[in-house]
């Protein structure tokens, strides 16, 4: 039976059928328990042998390198000119994905002993791709091959600037294919046309990574790559795993393998950048990386040097072999993150009053704000929590302070809403736009806003039904607080890591009550910290960003059903199961158990 509510969140509570024959066959035939069992179907995966396959996760599950679109011309030219003692620069992003996946092929160059050097872009003066000026200058300084990480699949007119400087192109993205591909020396793309690679998703540090491995076996002459190689190989896997969480890839496939493999190379063998990092994000000492450390503590610090237009610290404490120079770039790119936060606090307040003054958020199908003073570098971070908080489109446009260059945009889309096509709908009333489905930039001129606004809308409230249709929580399973032992979140962390595509599981539970009025804390007292009873059992719960809950949470004295993450807790070796409330609702239903 699929059963529909709706929580407090507004989102409907859609609950996975329960096939009992089907969960003890996949549990007998694949030996593993049946809640790992229900969890598995619920996610696709139906035989014993997909089911080992998925639960194993093996490094030797990463297809050879040389199978990636282009990736083996691409080893081959590069081999070729480390040989031949050229110059070779790689040209990134400024993302944590550009950024890990630049430090992979710099670092590989470099241990070949090949004259390597890197660029990112400025994000906030030359913006996204590759640019002609950039290359000239490199040119310019003696460099005879550009290697593009994570950019570069839609730079027609810059790869013709290249051909014209003398430059060997190798574009290695992940991005959009366009209707037409840059004349390059070589291209490598999981979805390049003509191929059929298996795995569509990898992210630019997982390109990246190919391309490094590819190359070390061209290195080594042999598809067994030299030890010292190979050891630096698993350190790269380790920053694709930063890649790959950061670019919010499904997590499955060779996505899941190399972030499973990544967190514990991570953490076995850091390279000196990776350490310092963990070190001031607090997680040296944590007993077990997860994916959302790197999701929510090492990506967003990484991230935030380039929002400042400093990618290329990102980079330099990626690549540098000098531990106190590490320790320094983690130190500064950590305050940097800081700032980003207060920046982000301040411009969604601003954000959230015009929601308030000059928006009808019931009726308006999206939100268009402006701000004069809004920081461009974190505007989409805003955008993309309105986006999640209002269920519908938002753009967040930061105006010129002179009012005299068009206004710079961020857009975020929640799912089921195609916010590249709506832009490309409205593009008459746009400068420039790029991007895909859930986000995208754009620029626009300050007298052209009010028009695309209305315009825009219009778009979105063709695509409102498909936006709430996705608005719905999935939960894996509903069952009695005392089922959450420390047994059975061992059995779900086998499903780890959990991200996009693989998500963490959803648990319900109903007749809940709260053993305490909530309270709020973190250091802006956004989160909620929660006690919950059920008969015997009392489990502590944490929610992150609910703080609009506490009031109405308070005030409740009936039960309640509650949406829910189990998570377990390592804290000084002592293990303890915890709750994130994720959604709830005033009880209806009998108690479970
Ligand atoms: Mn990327």
């Amino acid at each position: 039976m699929s059963l529909t509510l709706q929580g407090r969140s507004n989102k409907r509570w859609r609950f996975a059928a329960h096939d009992a024959a089907r969960i003890v066959q996949l549990e007998r035939g694949a030996g593993i328990s049946s809640i790992v069992a229900q969890l598995l179907i619920g996610r696709g995966v139906y035989d014993p042998q997909s089911a080992r396959s998925f639960l194993e996760a093996r490094l030797s599950g990463l297809r050879d390198p040389d199978l990636l679109p282009g990736a083996a011309e691409a080893a081959e030219r590069l081999h070729a000119a480390v040989q031949a003692g050229r110059k070779i620069a790689v040209y990134g992003d400024y993302d944590a994905d550009g950024m890990t996946g630049t430090a992979i092929l710099l670092g590989c160059l470099k241990r070949l002993g090949a004259d390597a050097s890197y660029y990112v872009p400025n994000r906030l003066e030359e913006g996204y791709g590759l640019s002609s000026e950039a290359l000239k200058a490199l040119a310019a300084k003696g460099v005879s091959l550009v290697v593009s990480v994570d950019c570069g699949i839609a730079s027609l007119q810059e790869a013709a600037t290249a051909r014209a400087l003398g430059l060997e192109l190798i574009v290695t993205d992940h991005h959009e294919l366009a209707d037409q591909l840059p004349e390059a020396a070589a291209i490598v793309h999981p979805r390049l046309p003509g191929w059929e690679y298996p795995f569509k998703w990898l992210c630019g540090a997982g390109v990246a990574l190919k391309v490094a491995w590819a190359l070390c076996q061209r290195a080594s002459a042999s598809k067994r790559v030299r030890p010292a190689l190979r050891e630096f190989l698993l350190q790269a896997v380790g920053l694709a795993a930063v890649g790959t969480v950061a670019d919010v890839v499904p997590l499955l496939d060779e996505n899941r393998i190399l972030v499973r493999h990544g967190l514990a190379c991570l953490q076995a063998q850091p390279l000196p950048g990776m350490a310092a990092l963990l070190e001031v994000c607090g997680l040296s000492q944590k007993a077990r990386l997860e994916s959302e450390d790197l999701a929510f503590a090492l990506a967003p610090r990484l991230n935030a040097a380039g929002r400042f237009g400093q990618a290329q610290l990102g980079v330099e404490l990626l690549t540098t072999e000098v531990p106190p120079r590490a320790r320094q770039l983690a130190e500064y790119i950590h305050e940097m993150n800081r700032s980003r936060e207060s920046l982000e606090r301040s411009i969604l307040l601003a954000a959230q009053k015009q929601v308030h003054q000059q928006f009808d958020a019931g009726h308006d199908a999206a939100l268009v704000l402006a701000g004069r003073d809004w920081h461009q570098g974190v505007i989409g971070l805003v955008a993309g929590r309105l986006a999640e908080k209002y269920h519908r489109p938002v753009i967040l446009l930061a105006l010129d302070p002179l009012g005299a260059r068009p206004a710079v945009g961020s857009a975020r889309a929640p799912a089921g809403f195609d916010l590249f096509s709506a832009l490309k709908a409205t593009a008459d009333y746009l400068v420039t736009f790029g991007g895909h489905a859930a986000a995208a930039g754009l620029k626009i001129e300050e007298g052209q806003i009010d028009a695309f606004r209305a315009a825009f809308c219009e778009v979105a409230e063709q695509g409102r039904q498909a936006t709430e249709a996705a608005a719905e929580l999935r939960i894996d399973a509903e069952g009695p607080l005392c089922q959450l032992t420390a047994d059975t979140l061992h059995q779900i962390e086998q499903l780890a890591p959990f991200g996009h595509g693989n998500p963490r599981p959803l648990l319900a539970s109903t007749g809940v009550q709260l053993a305490q009025p909530p309270r709020r804390i973190g250091h802006d007292q956004r989160h909620l910290a929660l006690r919950f009873v059920q008969q015997q059992t009392t489990i502590r719960g944490v929610g992150f960003g609910c703080a609009d809950w506490a009031e109405e949470l308070a005030a409740t004295q009936a039960p309640l059903d509650i949406v829910y993450r189990p998570v377990l807790n390592d804290f000084r070796g002592r293990r303890s199961v915890e709750l994130q409330l994720v959604d709830w609702r005033i009880s209806t239903l009998r108690q479970s158990g």
